[in-house]
């Protein structure tokens, strides 16, 4: 049965949850909506998980983890994942049109970033799993004798899952690829606001076999929903988060309960660094990306931008031009290259922030506000990608996450400076270094407070490297053989010879 395909007479999606391989609505006969970003009509109608949902759910998942999925050889398991890869593929168009749905972002990003990434996760993790290696360790003993140690990697168990909605399908399949690879078992809960692709996912595992119980999704919202249901459920047995700092704060208060492990991808303030021996063009193109791609709605995006005093003129009536040609639109039109926000709600907390910069002082290099759009999208959640300058380092704007198109951009006079400004936030989540001398690419990289700095170019991912954040924009790491150390427990076999 298809659960996220439109009923023949409705526009508006029925979406239920997936719990041991079957689509389920929720006992209480409880829904939520979800409105379109683009045009602001109600696009679907969910089923929110209850309490019991969610206790089904963990109950599939470790029936399934000591079951069919348990007994797997890791080549069988991995061959699996192999084909929910070439199946999201196969069905490449549905998951384009359901994230476009629940997002409004522009078809052409999605097409290039968010669904190949969504199949590409279970294929790293595929090929992670296959090639991790088998350290042995020899020791003499006291008595003159040998042994040998070797570590076991055992899964962790249930995993509970619980996603943002800026890049749903990516984000979700970054740890439930790994998860499944290591041979646990998950639920998952997806935003309140994107539940269209994690849902179609269940379709894609029941066509390839992958065994009930092993996948399962909760829809709701956090709070005394589906989050907190499934973060304080005693069954689950360790956290993998993404979204905000606060959230994940409240994540580990319930995950300590039982002593359980997270890993906590959190928020950000990110800054980058031009140097004036950049490549200007380089710069340019790449700070637009950080500024502005996802309607700034990326973790790893930039809000603070620092650029050395010769070069500052010059680079801020450029970034200007550049945002000023940004088109603001409606996913299917291909000149679209910026979309709505995720929802009315997070409009409104950006434009406050517009308001705020006004009053803190700031110049408005450009736009500050919402555009008007035609008729059709009048409802959507729109604003205008914006840049400001003039605002001291500890403005309101210039430190908290804001999650929209826009950022700060400051001059600075020297290495030393620049590096103390942009570690002073307790976020430490990703930064960009623009420079064409390497020795000082090298040094400054290296004294960046960030999980992730990136030296003349912006999310460029290897999937193997570790990603994270520092401070309060993370705990842990995940990423080829990072995720395998999160995912499992490590068992020592010591023999004495
Ligand atoms: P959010 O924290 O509001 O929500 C994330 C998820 O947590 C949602 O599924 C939500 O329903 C759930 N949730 C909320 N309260 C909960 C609770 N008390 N218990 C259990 N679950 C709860 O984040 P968001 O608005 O969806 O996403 C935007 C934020 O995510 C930004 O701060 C952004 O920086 C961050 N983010 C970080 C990364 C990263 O890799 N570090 C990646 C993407 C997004
Ligand atoms: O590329 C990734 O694996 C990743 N976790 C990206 C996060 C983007 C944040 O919005």
């Amino acid at each position: 049965m298809l659960d996220v395909t439109r009923q023949p007479d409705a526009a508006v999606k029925n979406i239920r949850n997936f719990i041991a391989g079957d689509f389920v609505a929720a006992a209480s006969g409880k829904t939520f909506d979800k409105y379109s970003p683009v045009t602001g009509a109600l696009i679907a109608r969910i089923c929110e998980a209850g309490e019991s949902e969610v206790d089904a759910a963990v109950k599939a998942a470790r029936a399934a983890l000591h079951g069919p999925w348990g007994s797997l050889t890791l080549a069988a398991r991995a061959d699996m994942l192999y084909a929910v890869a070439n199946e999201i593929n196969k069905r490449f168009d549905e998951f384009l049109e359901a994230e476009v749905a629940d997002t409004g972002k522009p078809l052409s990003l999605a097409r290039h970033l968010d669904i190949p990434r969504g199949a590409a996760n279970f294929k790293v993790f595929a090929d992670t799993i296959k090639n991790g290696s088998t350290e042995f360790f020899e020791m003499a003993t006291p008595d003159g004798a040998g042994a040998i140690n070797y570590a076991l990697r055992r899964p962790i168990g249930v995993v509970g899952v619980v996603c943002p909605w800026n890049l749903p399908l990516l984000l979700m399949t970054w740890k439930v690829a790994p998860a499944l690879a290591c041979g646990n078992t998950v639920v998952v809960k997806p935003s309140e606001e994107t539940p269209q692709t994690a849902t179609l996912l269940g379709e894609v595992m029941n066509t390839v076999g992958v065994p009930k119980g092993v996948y399962n999704v909760v829809h709701g919202f956090g709070p005394d929903s589906a989050g907190e249901f499934l973060t304080r459920h005693p069954g689950v047995s360790a956290i993998t988060f993404t979204g905000e700092t606060r959230t994940g704060a409240a994540i580990m208060k319930a995950a300590a309960d039982g002593a359980r492990p997270v890993s906590l991808e959190m928020g950000g303030k990110n800054p980058a660094i031009v140097f004036a021996d950049c490549d200007l063009e380089a710069a340019l193109e790449g700070t637009m990306r950080s500024c502005f791609a996802n309607a700034g709605q990326v973790c790893l995006g930039t809000e603070r931008v620092f650029v050395e005093r010769p070069l500052f003129d010059t680079f801020v009536a450029a970034l200007k031009e550049r945002a000023e040609k940004l088109k603001i639109g409606a996913p299917e039109d291909a000149a679209t290259t910026m979309g709505p926000l995720i929802s009315q709600e997070h409009r409104n907390k950006v434009l406050s922030y517009y308001a705020k910069a006004v009053t803190e002082g700031a110049t408005v290099v450009t736009g500050g506000g919402a555009p008007v759009m035609p008729d059709a999208m009048a409802k959507g959640a729109f604003v205008q990608p914006t840049i400001w300058t003039g605002l001291p380092d500890t403005a309101v704007t210039v430190t908290e996450e804001i999650f929209g198109p826009c950022c700060h951009i400051a001059p600075f006079d020297s290495e030393d400076e620049v590096i103390k400004r942009a570690n002073a936030l307790d976020y430490g989540l990703a930064a960009a270094v623009w420079t064409t001398n390497l020795t000082r690419a090298h040094r400054v990289a290296g004294r960046i407070e960030a999980g992730i700095v990136w030296v003349n170019s912006w999310f460029l991912r290897d999937l193997r490297t570790p990603f994270g954040g520092t401070k309060q924009s993370g705990i842990g790491r995940e990423g080829g053989v990072h995720s395998l150390a999160f995912y499992t427990e490590l068992t020592n076999v010591c023999i004495k010879l």
